[in-house]
């Protein structure tokens, strides 16, 4: 995928974009007072493209828990000087502004800059202004306004609220013909809780289609995961967390104050992931369909005598057992696949299908490789996925299936 952004074009793929932060603010939580002046910001901003920024994102206001406001004259005058600066030096690298209010953002991409950063989520003001210059926006989600926003936050499902709300953004976005990337909001109005399970489950951020921004640098956090760790030593803390983004797929641009590594980790990151895609095509053997009898059921009537149920079971073999030539000794083979889940369903009672879907897979994928000997690869087991349904349940209650089904990892 690629973007339009002021004359350049952002390529989306492999490996994540570097966005450098740029703070021209006296009170930044990490950098403020460091480049508020026109040349110390023009300075910071030619190191970072040599470092390898992808886009550099300026900002006037903090947005620091706890921050004050500051007024559209304030932000226009800290921000202007600066963009157009750093536009004149001709840097070949595009410029985000990171403001919530419209009016900036209108004279800041009249200024140079080619897309527009609105922590407070893209309101429509904001989304008119981005498709009369043809920019893109970054919509963030907060909870609330930064002086209140980390006072006890709560969700009843962190990642499916900002989900809904971002995909909203998305949509609006869409029928003006602005291109919105989507932030979670990694700080803004999110105990650590909300953090871990917001970065644990990106995957879900991006099956809304957009690409995903995310901003983890040097923030606190860190130091509460940490135990404690002062802001101008999360550097590596930071570089673990935007790893694993990458690594995943899951991030596409990533916000840091540090470039120089930031780019490290994602051109190393994009070349593992260029190579694991051009690599042999996991291989997956099925054996579905197996009828097997067992005493089941949460009922001791239930138990008294053995049901029918069918298993399914599919093994993802590694990569290296992807490689392997075109023998059945090389392979794990479907009739053993069928004993074992017969094998497993009929020397015990269970009361749950899922505990006998798990039993089946730890069979499978743990206590098989033990035993085996010979180059069966069981010990080349990435993943399984068992299923067990009960047609005669299913039959009972005018449902087509009923059972359960387990991922297992080894
Ligand atoms: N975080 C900050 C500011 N802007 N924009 C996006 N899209 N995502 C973020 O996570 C994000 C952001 C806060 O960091 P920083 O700019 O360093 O601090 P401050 O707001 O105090 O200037």
């Amino acid at each position: 995928m690629e973007l339009a952004c002021g004359g350049h074009s952002l390529a989306f793929g492999d490996r994540p974009l570097v966005m450098g932060v740029l703070n021209v603010t006296p009170d930044s939580f990490s950098d403020g007072g460091l480049f508020n002046r026109p040349d110390k910001a023009l300075e910071h901003a030619r190191r970072m493209a040599a470092e390898g920024a992808d886009l550099i994102d300026i900002g006037a206001e903090s947005t620091r828990p706890g921050a004050e406001p500051v007024s559209l004259e304030d932000e226009l005058a800290r921000l202007l000087p600066v963009i157009e600066g750093i536009a004149a030096l001709d840097l070949g690298v595009p410029l985000s502004v990171d403001t919530a209010k419209p009016e900036a953002a209108d004279r800041a991409l009249i200024a140079g800059a080619g897309m527009v950063n609105d922590v407070s989520g893209a309101s429509e003001a904001m989304l008119e202004v981005a498709a009369r210059h043809g920019a893109p926006v970054i919509a963030m989600h907060m909870r609330g306004e930064p002086r209140t926003m980390q006072k006890e936050p709560r969700y009843d499902d962190v990642v499916a609220e900002i989900h809904d709300y971002l995909a909203e953004r998305v949509a609006a976005g869409r029928d003006l013909g602005v291109d919105v990337l989507v932030d979670p909001g990694i700080g803004f109005g999110k105990t650590l809780e909300h953090n871990l399970d917001l970065l644990a489950n990106l995957r879900e951020l991006r099956r809304i289609g957009a690409p995903l921004v995310l901003g983890t640098s040097r923030k606190s956090f860190l130091d509460r995961l940490l135990g404690g760790v002062p802001v101008e030593e999360r550097l590596s803390g930071t570089l673990a967390v935007n790893a694993w983004a990458a690594a995943l797929g899951t991030a596409d641009v990533l916000r840091v104050h540090d470039v120089g590594p930031h780019r490290q980790l994602a051109e190393s990151i994009g070349a593992l992931r260029a190579r694991r895609r051009s690599s042999a095509p996991r291989r997956r053997v099925l054996a579905r369909g197996i009828a097997c009898r067992s005493r089941i059921g949460v009922t001791a009537a239930e138990r008294a005598k053995p049901q029918e149920l069918v298993v399914d079971i599919d093994v993802t073999l590694t990569a290296q057992a992807a490689r392997a030539r075109d023998r059945l000794g090389e392979t794990v083979d479907y009739a053993e696949l069928a004993a074992i889940a017969q094998a497993v369903a009929d020397r015990n009672e269970y009361r749950l299908v899922e505990t006998l879907a798990e039993s089946i897979a730890a069979t499978v994928g743990r206590e098989r490789p033990k035993a085996a000997g010979g180059s069966t690869p069981w010990n080349r087991i990435e993943s399984l996925r068992v299923r067990v349904t009960k047609p005669g349940a299913a039959r009972e209650i005018g449902a087509a299936e009923v059972g359960a089904e387990i991922d297992w990892r080894p």
